[in-house]
């Protein structure tokens, strides 16, 4: 089922050639071969199908940046085992709800402290943007990670059309509340308040590694993996990584984030990718890779997940002590 890059594929790009990307991109018409690979159409077997346009969009995007060396978790696995509570807590109910949940139309209501509040649909917002693709890991704090390949929009140039001011110095990030659609948000046992709410750092936020995924694997983002649109922060836990966002706000100081509320002892706003900094009730020392066809490896976990040019970002900070 995943997407089988060729060697030179996997090579042309490494992550160090990020910053060249746009002069090294041009040529690489490898994602639309995805297309026709079989196995490609989840998300209108088990979900709600996008409609043409976005399929047509995802399917489009002609140049690939930012890969990482390691292997690529299968698209079946990176589908099926999922944290999204609004679905419910078990890895297993987002891909087996993720039915009930329609994402289209969609719109996205942007507030606060900019000059171009409102409301914008999900076409507006990607009708004038070219797409990239980016293969980035993902760690998630219970100490299992990935590495999937992702579609869409560098955060910051979304951020910016919307002109913050000079007060913004965090943003949120809202995902939707839909009862009616998401049985983990009916519970009377309710595992977390709704909305899931995450935030960043405004110079965070503008990092050109921060994305807006549309589309994974070639697809538009299945449901369960937080259609259809979600943001990656791969330097970060994966609870960071908010999924079926529906409202952003600038805000002038740090927002309320929906685990550090439910945990604050356990869940940082930062919540960086460390090894030397121990989860209360386990070590981050290492990590329960779900590689290509399946494998499970222990692996050692590298500080920001292994890109340590967000380095920069934190250079006053003593690590230790901002959780
Ligand atoms: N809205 C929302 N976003 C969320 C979550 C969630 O429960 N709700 N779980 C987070 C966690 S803990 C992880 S590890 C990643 C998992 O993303 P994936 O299922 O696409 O791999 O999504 C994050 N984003
Ligand atoms: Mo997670």
């Amino acid at each position: 089922m995943a997407r089988k890059f060729s060697e030179s594929e996997q090579n042309v790009t490494p992550k160090d050639l990020f910053l060249n990307r746009r002069q090294i991109m041009k040529g690489f018409g490898a994602v639309a071969a995805a297309s026709a690979l079989p196995g490609m159409s989840w998300a209108a077997e088990k979900g709600q199908p996008a409609p043409a346009w976005l399929q047509n969009k995802v399917k489009s995007t002609v140049y690939r940046s930012v890969t990482a060396d390691d292997g690529i978790t299968d698209a079946s696995d990176a589908r099926q085992y999922n944290n999204f509570y609004e679905f419910g807590t078990s890895k297993q109910d987002p891909s087996r709800y993720a039915h009930e949940f329609n994402p289209y139309p969609w719109e996205i209501e942007v507030t606060g402290e900019c000059l171009k509040p409102g409301k914008i649909s999900l076409e507006d917002l990607l009708s004038s943007r070219a797409l990239e693709e980016r293969i980035y890991r993902l760690r998630c704090v219970e100490a299992w990670s990935m590495v999937i390949p992702w579609t869409g929009l560098e955060l910051g140039s979304v951020l910016k059309s919307f002109q913050p001011t000079s007060k913004a110095k965090y943003v949120a990030f809202e995902s939707i509340v839909r009862p009616s659609e998401f049985r983990g948000q009916k519970s009377i046992f309710s595992s977390l308040n709704w909305p899931y709410i995450e935030g960043l750092r405004m110079d965070e936020a503008m990092h050109p590694l921060a994305f807006l995924a549309v589309g994974m694997y070639g697809e538009p983002v299945p449901a369960q993996n937080g259609a259809p649109i979600r943001l990656l922060v791969p330097w970060k836990y994966g609870f960071k990584s908010i999924k079926s966002i529906v409202r952003i706000r600038f805000t002038e100081t740090e927002p309320h984030t929906t685990w550090n509320l439910s945990n604050p002892s356990e869940y940082g706003f930062y919540s960086i990718v460390n090894p030397n900094q121990p989860h209360p009730r386990w070590s981050q020392a290492n990590e329960r890779r779900i590689g290509p066809n399946g494998d499970v490896t222990r692996i050692p976990t590298q500080l920001f997940n292994g890109y340590s040019e967000v380095a920069e970002l934190y250079r006053d900070m003593d690590l230790s002590k901002y959780m």
